[in-house]
């Protein structure tokens, strides 16, 4: 196959060195291959624009669609945050909804189907990421593409019973069914995908464990992501003033980084870290939790809501505890430089991540990258972030259990020595072997060798 790799992400990197795992390990893979990268553009909700931009190139190109303000509201924050990421993160509570949401999503789906189909060429591939655009194979199959194209969820693959709140639950199977390949973080979330398949009529499994849906195939398998854990070791490790931090090092620092969402579990963890504070009351060991969550999605009620509740539990804790020396809980709503992240993990004596829902959770990776592997600290990793199925020998907890959270705390912070060892070359061994490079270069190798479709216009 020597055509040229097509990437749909929601997200596109605007400058000429991109950050954040995802984007580094598709920009590499791009910059080896050559092609093409399409995406929403950065102006959120630019007025009517039809076409493509093309918005910096260099050993590949770079595309992006426009969204109007009403898709930008109906499409984005609409179908793909206010139903499908609660969705699929266990949360049917807020799926929201609304008249007009799915048809927007539909659409905008159709028409990027309709810039893409005009780029790609004989023996190409495509590689489509995530919930923003499960229907746009099934789209390109309606314009007669045969190319070979690939999914990957980075979120967790929806509850059986959960698709049920879908305005048309039998689409989620349809839409997975164009693809040739759908890759997910976890061994569970392919058990779930393949059980969704398994209970649709439509569907029936091959004897090489592909399943054939109608007159196509399509494989689905699990490819765990991860970061590049050599660059963020190095970054950790670059000595400096701990004043520069502004850490004290006579306490004892526990670090949690999120975007502020509710699948991450954050007033759980706060409420831990209270329950901790308690039990330390009077003792005179002082430990501080620096919290690290710039706001995210801020339109959407729910999003408002979360804020507005850690806002009240940080402050009430800090009332109880804080002295006139120490402030316990520091919440910071920034996003902080990634070389200033790595040097704060490298210090901190854990790291929380407590997500009620996670695809995979790289900051649990990022955590253990930047430790130094001789006084490591340790991480506290919730039971249903996908990084939990490989990282067993993390400090594993159930979130929901406040006093297992909090007591885990205090065994993280007291930890002897060698036990942190052990278990950080356990977690350590779990980063090399899911590195970034290998997810992005083992999904394109899957894709180009797994299983042949039946060719799709035969199936109309
Ligand atoms: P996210 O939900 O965004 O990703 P995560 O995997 O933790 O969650 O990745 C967040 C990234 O952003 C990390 O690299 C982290 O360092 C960075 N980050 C977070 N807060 C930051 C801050 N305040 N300042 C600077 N950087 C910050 C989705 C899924 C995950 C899945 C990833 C990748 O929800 O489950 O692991 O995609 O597939």
């Amino acid at each position: 196959m020597t055509g040229k790799l097509v990437v749909v992400s929601n997200r596109i990197p605007t400058g000429a060195t991109p950050s954040g795992g995802l984007v580094v390990a598709v920009h590499d893979a791009l910059t080896r291959s050559g092609g093409l990268w399409v995406g929403a553009h950065p102006d959120e909700g630019t007025p009517d624009q039809d076409g493509l931009t093309e918005i910096a190139s260099g050993d590949y190109t770079r595309l992006a669609f426009h969204l109007t303000p009403e898709e930008y509201d109906s499409y984005y924050l609409g179908f793909a945050n206010s139903v499908l990421w609660p969705l699929c993160h266990g949360r049917v509570d807020l799926v929201d909804i609304e008249r007009g949401f799915e048809e927007t999503y539909l659409a905008v789906n159709a028409r990027v189907a309709r810039l893409l189909a005009d780029q790609i060429g004989e023996g190409d591939i495509v590689w489509v990421h995530d919930y923003h655009f499960l229907p746009l194979a099934s789209e390109l199959r309606k314009l007669g593409i045969t190319a070979r194209i690939g999914f990957f969820l980075h979120i967790p693959f929806p509850p059986l019973g959960a698709l049920s709140t879908l305005p048309s639950p039998d689409d989620f199977a349809e839409w997975l069914s164009a693809y040739d390949l759908v890759g997910l973080q976890t061994r569970r979330d392919t058990a779930s995908c393949l059980e969704m398949f398994r209970a649709d009529p439509r569907a029936e499994f091959m004897t090489d464990g592909s399943v054939k849906f109608r007159d196509r195939s399509v494989s689905v398998r699990s490819f765990p992501i991860g970061i590049d854990a050599e660059s963020f070791a190095e970054a950790a490790a670059v000595e400096g003033p701990d004043a520069e931090l502004g850490i004290d090092m006579h306490e004892d620092l526990v670090i949690g980084v999120d975007r502020l969402d509710y699948s991450k579990g954050l007033p759980n963890r706060f409420r831990a870290f209270g329950k901790f504070l308690d039990s330390r009351a009077g003792t005179g060991r002082r430990a501080s939790l620096l919290q690290i969550a710039p706001p995210t999605r801020e339109r959407v009620a729910a999003y408002r809501a979360i804020r507005t509740e850690l806002e009240e539990i940080a402050g009430r804790l800090n009332g109880e505890h804080a002295e006139l020396d120490w402030t316990p809980i520091r919440y910071i709503h920034r996003g902080v430089e990634r070389d200033t992240l790595a040097r704060l993990h490298r210090r901190a004596r854990a790291c929380l991540v407590t997500s009620l829902a996670d695809g995979m959770n790289l900051v649990a990776k990022e955590y253990v990258a930047a430790q130094d592997p001789e006084d490591p600290g340790v991480l506290i990793l919730s039971r249903f972030a996908g990084a939990a199925e490989d990282m067993t020998e993390a400090l594993l907890v159930n979130p929901y259990d406040i006093d297992e959270t909090s007591e885990a705390i205090e065994t993280a912070i007291t930890m002897p020595l060698e036990e942190r060892r052990r278990r950080h070359a356990h977690s350590l061994g779990v980063v090399h072997a899911t590195n970034v490079t290998d997810w992005a270069q083992s999904f394109v190798s899957c894709l180009k060798t797994c299983t042949p479709t039946l060719d799709y216009r035969r199936a109309q």
